[in-house]
Order: C-alpha cells, then sequence, then structure tokens
C-alpha cells in the first residue's frame, strides 16, 4: 500500500516538474481494496485490473520498475512503451492486459473463465461504477452464473464516475443492489480495510475455486484526488467532504492497526516507508533513464505469436 501511495506521489511531483506520466489516474486512498484483493488471488490467476490499480498489480507480483516504465511510456515497462499504464500485461502473472472501452472487460473475463475452469484457476475482474452500467457485465454474469464459472467481480465503488456520484448511475442506488437478485453470493465490503477486502476476496477466490460459480464484491471507498490532473473537482463536491474521508485513510487505518496492536513498533513503520522510498526512487529514475520505444518496433506485439503464452504456471492455453 506504500509502495502504491509512493507510485502516486512520484507520478504528481514528476506532472509538477513539466515530466509528461500519460493517462496517469491517481489510486490515493484506493489503496486497500487495490492491494487486498491483489493478494487473494495465487500467480497463475487471471486479473484484470483498473487504470488505479497499481496496489493490486504489486500485490500480484508486477515489479514495481516494470510499473514505472509503463507509467512513463518506456521500453521497461510491461507493454514495452506501446501501452503504457492503461495496457500493463504480464503473461506470467496472469495479467492479460486491459483496454479503455468500458464493458469490453466482462467479456473477456468470462471467456477466460471458461478456460480457468479447466484449470482450478479463477479470474479477478475488478471494474468501477462507469463500466459496472453498461450491458456486457449483465451478459457477462448471466453466462457466468449460468455456466458455473470461477469469476470474481470486484466493483470498485470510489464514489464518483468523473463527476457522477454512484447513488445517481444506478436504479437500486448502489452497485450490489443491481445484482442481489442475480444467483451468485453478493457482499459489500468496507473497500479501506485491507484485512477485510483480503478475507472477502480470498474467500471468494476459494468459492470460485471449487467449481461453486461467481461471486460480486462490492468495494466501498472513496477517490480522494480528482478523476486525473486537472479535473477541478470542486465542481462536484466540498473539501469538506473529501477531508471526512482523508480521515479514514486506509494506510492511516492500516498504520494505526499494527503500531497500536504491536506487531510493529513506529520506528519499524519509518524504517518500512523509508525503504520504499529508496526502491521507489530507483524504480523511477531507472524508468526515466531509460528508452521510449523505436519507430520501428511500432507494429510489435499487435497479434498474438504462438509460445507468447506457453510458459505460464498453471497452463498454457495457447
Ligand atoms: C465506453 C466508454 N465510454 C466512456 C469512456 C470514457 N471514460 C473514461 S474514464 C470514465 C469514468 C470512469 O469512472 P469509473 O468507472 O467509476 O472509474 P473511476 O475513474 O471512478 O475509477 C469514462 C466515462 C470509456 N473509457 N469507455
Amino acid at each position: 500500500m506504500l509502495t502504491s501511495r509512493g507510485i502516486d506521489d512520484r507520478c504528481q511531483r514528476l506532472l509538477a516538474s513539466g515530466v509528461r506520466v500519460p493517462n496517469y489516474h491517481s489510486g490515493v486512498g484506493q489503496e486497500a481494496m487495490s492491494v487486498g484483493v491483489g493478494l487473494s488471488a495465487q500467480s497463475n490467476d487471471y486479473l484484470l485490473f483498473t487504470y488505479r490499480d497499481f496496489g493490486m498489480l504489486l500485490a500480484k507480483g508486477i515489479d514495481l520498475s516494470v510499473l514505472a516504465g509503463d507509467l512513463l511510456l518506456r521500453t521497461s515497462g510491461g507493454s514495452h512503451g506501446h501501452g503504457g499504464i492503461m495496457h500493463v500485461v504480464s503473461a506470467d502473472h496472469g495479467v492479460v492486459g486491459r483496454n479503455s472501452i468500458f464493458g469490453s472487460r466482462f467479456g473477456i473475463a468470462v471467456g477466460l473463465g471458461l478456460a480457468a475452469a479447466r484449470e482450478q484457476q479463477v479470474v479477478i475482474c475488478p471494474f468501477g461504477e462507469a463500466e459496472g452500467t453498461r450491458g456486457p457485465l449483465y451478459e457477462a454474469l448471466n453466462l457466468a452464473c449460468l455456466l458455473q464459472l470461477p469469476v470474481i467481480f470486484v466493483a470498485e465503488n470510489n464514489g464518483f464516475s468523473i463527476s457522477s456520484r454512484t447513488e445517481r448511475l444506478y436504479a437500486a442506488g448502489g452497485m450490489s443492489g443491481m445484482f442481489r437478485a442475480a444467483p451468485l453470493p453478493v457482499a459489500v465490503v468496507d473497500g479501506n480495510d485491507v484485512a477485510a477486502v483480503y478475507h472477502a476476496c480470498a474467500a471468494a477466490v476459494e468459492f470460485a475455486r471449487a467449481g461453486l460459480g461467481p461471486v460480486f464484491l462490492e468495494m466501498k471507498t472513496y477517490r480522494i484526488d480528482p478523476h486525473i490532473p486537472g479535473d477541478d473537482d470542486s465542481r462536484y463536491r466540498s473539501p469538506e467532504e473529501v477531508e471526512v474521508w482523508r480521515q479514514r485513510d486506509p494506510i492511516g487505518v492500516c498504520e494505526r492497526r499494527i503500531t497500536q496492536s504491536g506487531f510493529a513498533s513506529p520506528v519499524d513503520w519509518a524504517e518500512l516507508k523509508a525503504g520504499i522510498d529508496t526502491d521507489l526512487d530507483k524504480a523511477f529514475d531507472g524508468a526515466l533513464h531509460s528508452r521510449g520505444p523505436d519507430i520501428a518496433s511500432l507494429y510489435e506485439h499487435l497479434y498474438y505469436q504462438k509460445g507468447m503464452w506457453s510458459n505460464r504456471s498453471g497452463g498454457g492455453h495457447e
């Protein structure tokens, strides 16, 4: 969670100093949800992700230096400087990439679910409020329930779809309410409590892996920063509202729990943070000094090449 927050700190500092960080969307405030979900999957499970899910990708095992490369659109990134943070891909970690057409991930998740069911793998499919209003979700849910596919639908309810509040987008007033009548377990989780997120998602993963079918989890959290740099969030929320959620900062919640329980001292926590800062500096310095892609590589990785997925543990679905 600290590494994820550190990624946001660095991106915001770089942007302020005039460095391009294409398609950067802040994950501040959402780290518990992101990390808790990522930790609940095994390395060969499939993971789709949203553009704010730095913590989820890190928890799934993707290297910090790869993410830094993707954020700065360098060849050291997972998409070799071609796709950036919106399109991180790592076959070894079951991260199959992402595309920006909201709604498209649900069909992909169900397709992966068909393959995953044969290998006792699961598919984690997070999505935001905007994407959850699109028709393909309802089709995918039907098929996942009908075929009892191992797909965990993770609704990342961070309060807003750009400037629209979640309650104004769903006829049921919220995300999970729309799905309670569907034949699958539906649960609402405190998305700012990393332990709650982890336990809920790990239980869902176990359920799906046992062949019992899909699960729907709504993670309630809050987007602290504007939608993107330059978005004037004073148009749709007050500073007081943001402050209420700052007090519930998932990292603060975690730090208090760890230090007050005696599991670690404030000194241990500070040392942990310092070590993470060093790793972050190294990763971002490396990315800043790495190249962008050559024009000659423009047509590489556009199409599937035989063998691309065959090294994965748990079977390669050529
Ligand atoms: C089909 C489609 N329509 C519109 C967009 C443009 N768009 C980009 S981000 C966004 C809002 C995202 O909101 P949400 O899903 O709640 O995720 P959040 O940004 O809150 O994490 C929209 C509408 C898109 N990517 N795809």
